[in-house]
């Protein structure tokens, strides 16, 4: 029995007509639904014959491409666990990832085959393949020997589908383990809540290394049998272009701002188009007003995370529970979704009242089974009552609508991306000459925020912020490099000698803003 396999309930929405095109690329290339089911199969078969163990991790860092989605499905369908990786991950990051997952098999691009497959043996690793974005490496070669016919791996609800790296609320990251129950209880009531309808067709411009663009924006055309347009990278001009032909878009606030600063966004090009949804970081006001004005549209925000996937959203249409509210209003991430119990607390421990500012817990059936080897972590990360802390903090106003106002957790969200500002501070500390470091997150105008190192030197030592800065980047994927970097003499601390991190971020609020 394979009903439980998020690839059985993907594959039962393909439409009955399966010659239709489910995915063009930007380029102009066409898969249909067919061939998605056969490449599915095909590789799905190949890791089959692999013989791999009960709950095998499948670690893939490889470019976007319609082959690296079908290696995604093939693993679903396969029963084996995929685990996403960033393309911007270093050596350093990916020797952590794999060293801590240990995967049966790992994909990577032939350009990074050298290395990677080094690190892979090392960690045990059995299999390492390739797959480039031009339908090109080891993987496809060997799947094309295999059969397109291929029965789903029976898996139950509460068997692991994917791990994603996070470093959730401290430390060094951990694996959020996403069960196949997990992932199809939000991509049902996704279908749900967003109005998916016949006919959809949604722009897909996002990595598919994190839930956004994997889960949320993939699941959601595929179980409403919707074809995707494909972009292997996100350039504001082509969305745009494309919007005539698509219904759906999803994206971070930064490709909203990116296309907010293209004269060709207005009314004409989003004709079209039913629906714009942003999340994974704050939506700025201005931006949710400006896209209102430009387009006539109003975007729709919505909350989630790696360990939960989608917690809560602005309603598509009129939600019941809530007085039949159907406003999607700026600055709030709507309400908790159908099945998913929200609750804020104070310091105490106690639940606060309407419009109080505290903790964010959550429960319900999109709720993570735990970090990976990490019982400890998972057990610290829950109540007893089974509600897993956020470490978001913020409250539920009195429309029921759920505002963020902060992180209790120590993490800027740049681009969409998370940095963790102790590892940066870690690799830094490290350095030649330094004493001691902060990174802090402040206002950006195109990422929303981003990092900014402030550094001590150890007496008699000089250091210069562009050398800390160019080690950095050796070491370290691009995103996380802090924009700037100062050495001062000291940082501010309070009377326990707790580096006041609000401080810096107040004196450096506005470095990058006009
Ligand atoms: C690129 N750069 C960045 C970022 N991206 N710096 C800070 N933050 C970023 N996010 C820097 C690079 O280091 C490089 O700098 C320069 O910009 C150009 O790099 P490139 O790769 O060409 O940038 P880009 O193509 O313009 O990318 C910007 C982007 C991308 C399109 C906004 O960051 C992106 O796709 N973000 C989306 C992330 C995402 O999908 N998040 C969802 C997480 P230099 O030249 O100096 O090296 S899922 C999640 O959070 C939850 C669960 C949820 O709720 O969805
Ligand atoms: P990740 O670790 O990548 O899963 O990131 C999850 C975090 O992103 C959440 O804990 C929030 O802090 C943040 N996040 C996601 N969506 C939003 C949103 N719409 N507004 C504010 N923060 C968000």
């Amino acid at each position: 029995m394979s009903s439980n396999n998020l690839f059985s309930a993907l594959r039962a929405a393909f439409p009955a007509d399966l010659t239709a095109v489910a995915v063009e690329t930007d380029e102009g290339l066409r898969y249909s639904w067919q061939d998605l089911d056969r490449a599915t199969g095909m590789m799905a078969n190949l890791l089959q014959s692999l013989d791999l163990s009960e709950g095998s991790r499948v670690a893939v860092q490889v470019e976007k491409s319609v082959e690296a989605l079908v290696l995604y499905l093939a693993c679903l369908r396969a029963g084996c666990v995929f685990l996403p990786l960033n393309t911007a991950y270093q050596s350093a990051e990916i020797e952590y990832f794999i060293g801590n997952a240990e995967p049966a098999v790992v994909v990577c691009s032939p350009a990074n085959f050298g290395w990677v497959s080094k690190l892979a043996f090392k960690a045990g690793t059995q299999h390492v393949f390739t797959l480039g974005d031009d339908r090109t490496g080891s993987l496809l070669e060997r799947a094309a020997h295999h059969s397109d016919q291929h029965t789903p791996a029976a898996r139950q609800a509460d068997d692991l589908a994917a791990i994603l790296y996070t470093s959730g609320t401290t430390g060094r990251s951990k694996g959020a383990m996403l069960t196949h129950g997990n992932l199809l209880s939000n991509a049902f009531t996704l279908k749900d809540y967003w109005g998916w309808k016949k006919g959809d067709v949604l722009i897909h411009a996002l990595p598919i290394f994190h839930v956004h663009g994997l889960f949320v924006a993939i699941h959601g055309a595929l179980i409403n049998g919707s074809k995707m347009i494909w972009m292997a990278k996100f350039d504001p001009k082509r969305v745009i272009a494309r919007m005539q032909e698509a219904t759906v878009f999803m994206g971070v606030p930064t490709l909203y701002v990116r296309m907010l600063a293209e004269p060709t966004l207005g009314k004409a090009a989003v004709k079209n188009m039913r629906l714009f949804i942003a999340g994974s970081a704050p939506l700025l006001i201005e931006t949710f007003t400006e896209w209102q004005q430009r387009t006539g549209h109003t975007i729709l925000e919505r909350y989630g995370m790696s360990e939960t996937a989608m917690l809560t959203s602005n309603p598509y249409a009129a939600d019941k529970r809530y007085a039949k509210q159907s406003e999607r209003r700026g600055g709030t991430v709507g309400f908790p979704l159908p099945g998913v119990s929200l609750r804020v607390l104070g310091d105490d421990g106690q639940a606060l009242p309407v419009g109080e500012i505290g903790g964010i817990q959550v429960k319900g059936p999109n709720v993570f089974k735990g970090y990976w080897r990490m019982p400890e972590k998972t057990a610290e990360e829950f109540t007893a009552d089974n509600f897993f802390k956020t470490g978001d903090v913020g409250k539920v106003d009195e429309r029921g609508y759920v505002v963020i106002v902060g992180r209790s957790k120590d993490l800027i969200i740049s681009g969409g991306y998370n940095v963790y500002p102790a590892e940066i501070e870690g690799y830094i500390n490290e350095m030649a000459g330094v004493a001691e470091s902060a990174v802090v997150g402040v206002a950006h105008p195109d990422f929303g925020e981003v990092g900014v190192a402030v550094v001590i030197a150890k007496a008699g030592a000089t250091v210069q912020p562009e050398a800390i800065l160019a080690e950095l980047k050796a070491k370290l994927a691009n995103f996380k490099i802090p924009k700037r970097c100062f050495v001062v003499a000291e940082l501010p601390r309070n009377t326990m000698g707790k580096v006041q991190k609000n401080l810096l971020r107040e004196q450096h609020k506005n470095l990058f803003l006009a």
